[in-house]
């Protein structure tokens, strides 16, 4: 593969889902978990608490990295001036708990869609003084994910988006969000920040409507911002499904395009229609996404963020150790397996074979422009003969995957 396997294991662990979600649901309203930091009155000594208890865990894990929204970190304040000045006295203290731990920022991201203040979206508010506060909280994240070597930096567009076109100018909030990120684009340059900008789509939830649907949908924005060649995607496998797609047409559709970036990784539950974030257990599913993906060239900046959870049911502490490294192990199994399906090349051959036909000079000639609608039926005219179906040998290739696991 030209890059030892466990260059692959760009594995992170993210603060969100283990220290910052409670356990609620839209039916619960209270929390399931005791947090020991949750009865702990000042919210500088309660965030100080839960970056204690957030790297205790990471290294008891032995992940390399981990991923943080600005809020999960440093609490809100009155103020935009105070809630910044959170955010700089916690980003010391990550520093030196990466220090103690030797644990690796995969990315950073700022949290637009928890406040009250976001509810009609944050870069596509109908208010300008809420793009403004997006502007200043992304900044902000910005410099700190700089500040802790941070290798990529994420958008999540989760307030992005409409609920009634009655209420909607869509044209005027695309804009805006094209402005937006080009604004981030020029202050990554500004700072010299040499991670990549990545997009990450979801459909359906938490708007009715989101911008950042799938990754063609992103794809396609980008293009009319300008920004193909700047932003990339961090893809969700929940996020894929939700969409109606599966996770590694996702990633194809990605890596075809040029802006495979990064993944979350998780499972969504086909009975329950939402964002579960599962923890990922099938081996098949996810051995083929790892093939696409190393077939693609593997992680650059990106990796493998373990944007998963425990149920709301689990109010073990033990559970979560048990839900990453589970998680953890089927991710590592599907990479062996991915790796073992490159260096067999019964996949590629198949594939190889299938398109023979377009190695000929003549179809050469058909892709790069130089044949007319008109005079390629010509040709097919003169040439007399009915083209014989191509074989799809779909349960053949389906089953092979099985022979890998
Ligand atoms: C929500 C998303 C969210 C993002 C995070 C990073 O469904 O998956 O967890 O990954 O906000 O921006
Ligand atoms: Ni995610
Ligand atoms: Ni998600
Ligand atoms: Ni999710």
């Amino acid at each position: 593969l030209g890059k030892r396997m466990e260059d692959h294991l760009r594995f992170a662990a993210c603060y969100w889902h283990s220290f910052c979600w409670n356990g609620f649901d839209p039916f619960g309203y209270d929390g399931t978990f005791e947090r020991p930091w949750q009865h702990v009155a000042d919210p500088m000594a309660a965030a100080r608490a839960k970056a204690d208890a957030a790297f205790e865990f990471f290294a008891k894990l032995g992940v390399p990295y981990y991923c943080f929204h600005d809020r999960d970190v440093a609490p809100e304040g009155a103020t935009p001036r105070e809630s910044v000045n959170h955010l700089h006295e916690m980003v010391d203290v990550l520093g030196e708990k990466q220090q103690q731990t030797g644990m690796k920022l995969l990315w950073g991201t700022a949290n637009l869609f928890s406040h009250r203040r976001f509810m009609s979206g944050a870069a596509t508010n109908p208010d300008p003084a809420l793009f403004g506060m997006a502007a200043l909280q992304v900044k902000e994240a910005m410099d700190a994910t700089l500040k802790l070597g941070g290798e990529n930096y994420v958008l999540w567009g989760g307030r992005e988006g409409y609920e009634t076109l009655l209420n909607t100018r869509m044209g005027q909030e695309l804009d805006q969000m094209g402005r937006f990120l080009n604004m981030v684009v020029e202050y990554k340059h500004k700072i010299g920040f040499k991670g990549t900008i990545l997009i990450e789509p979801k459909p359906r939830e938490p708007t009715k409507h989101q911008y950042d649907y799938d990754v063609a949908t992103v794809y396609g924005s980008l293009c009319r911002f300008g920004l193909e060649k700047e932003i990339k995607v961090n893809i969700e496998a929940n996020h894929a499904t939700l969409a109606g797609h599966s996770f590694e047409h996702e990633i194809a559709t990605a890596i075809d395009l040029g802006i495979f970036g990064s993944i979350d990784m998780n499972r969504g539950d086909m009975q329950c229609q939402w964002d579960t974030d599962q923890f990922p257990n099938s081996i098949p599913d996810t051995a083929l996404a790892m093939y696409l993906i190393l077939q693609g060239g593997g992680f650059k900046t990106g990796g493998v963020n373990f944007d998963s959870k425990v149920r709301r049911q689990s109010i073990d502490p033990q559970d979560m150790f048990y839900g990453h490294i589970g998680g953890m192990d089927v991710t590592a199994r599907a990479l062996l397996i991915a790796e073992k399906m490159i260096t067999d090349g019964r996949v590629e051959k198949a594939i190889a074979d299938r398109y023979a036909g377009w190695k000929s000079p003549e179809a050469q000639n058909i892709l790069a422009g130089k044949v007319s609608l008109d005079d390629l039926a010509a040709q097919v005219l003169a040439g007399g003969a009915d083209p014989r179906p191509v074989s799809g040998r779909q349960e053949y290739m389906e089953n092979l995957l099985n022979a890998f696991i």
